[in-house]
């Protein structure tokens, strides 16, 4: 009998956390689909039950009750996950420092860092306790370089980076891998959702040259997790072709 390994992806509803819930489904990898939106969320997990087992968690990571009984509440089949992907986390809004937005301020540290912290806090002891995993945090180039009017959301992102070393540092002895994945421009939601909704100005982002596509992450994600136990892929930094840095985009 195949064992299958478990993958609990949140984010999982778009983008990067989407496509690597479908790269993931192809590898014969079970997965735990965790998302805010419940009627995109079983429509993937019904487009991948011929594929693998799925079970869908309706939470928003910034929720810590709702994160830690969800998480908890799974069949205990199901708490042996060998892959965690903390995908879910957004930008919100683009502005310099002194005119930011303290709610854009909040949901930015309260998704990406604390809602980062709250999942994997709640899976980590899963894994020390059978000395295996995989833990896959998505962060960004911003989290490398800081850009202007990116100020909060790189630091967000510079946390990220920060917890995939500390967390290095612990759960290397109990057998667990630390990836952390820094891509640049992606095609997804993001623009839209940092700039509230106005799909011209989200467009623009995008224009004059090709962007990587989540499914790019996603071979980044599988290679990371398709390594022998004797290699820790530690850290992958993708800029689109035609970028040479978070800010510097050669379009046509
Ligand atoms: C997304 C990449 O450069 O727009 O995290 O911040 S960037």
């Amino acid at each position: 009998m195949t064992i299958h390994r478990i993958a609990l992806i949140t984010g999982s509803t778009s983008g990067i956390g989407r496509a690597t819930a479908i790269a993931f489904a192809q590898n014969g990898i079970d997965l735990i689909l965790c998302g805010r939106r419940e009627d995109r969320l079983s429509e993937l997990a019904q487009s991948l039950s011929s594929q693998v087992k799925t079970i869908c968690l309706n939470f928003d990571v910034r929720n810590r009750p709702e994160v830690v009984d969800a998480i908890q509440q799974l069949p205990d089949a199901w708490k042996k996950i060998d892959i965690l992907v903390n995908s879910a986390g957004n930008a919100h809004g683009l502005s310099p420092i002194q005119d930011g937005d303290m709610d854009d301020w909040d949901a930015m540290m309260d998704g990406n860092v604390q809602g980062l912290l709250y999942v994997s806090r709640t899976v980590m002891p899963f894994m020390v306790e059978r000395k295996t995993g995989h833990i896959i945090n998505i962060s960004s180039v911003a989290g490398k370089w800081v850009y202007p009017n990116g100020a909060v959301y790189c630091a967000s992102k510079a946390a990220v980076e920060a917890l995939s070393e500390g967390m290095r540092h612990d759960l290397t002895q109990y057998g667990i891998k630390i990836t952390n994945i820094a891509p640049g421009a992606v095609e997804t939601e993001f623009s839209l959702v940092r700039f509230k909704g106005d799909s011209e100005r989200a467009k623009k982002v995008y224009d004059g040259f090709e962007a990587i596509q989540p499914e790019d992450v996603a071979d980044a994600i599988l290679y990371a997790v398709n390594t022998p136990k004797r290699v820790t892929i530690a850290d992958i930094v993708l800029f689109a072709g035609a970028q040479a840095a978070p800010t510097v985009i050669y379009r046509k």
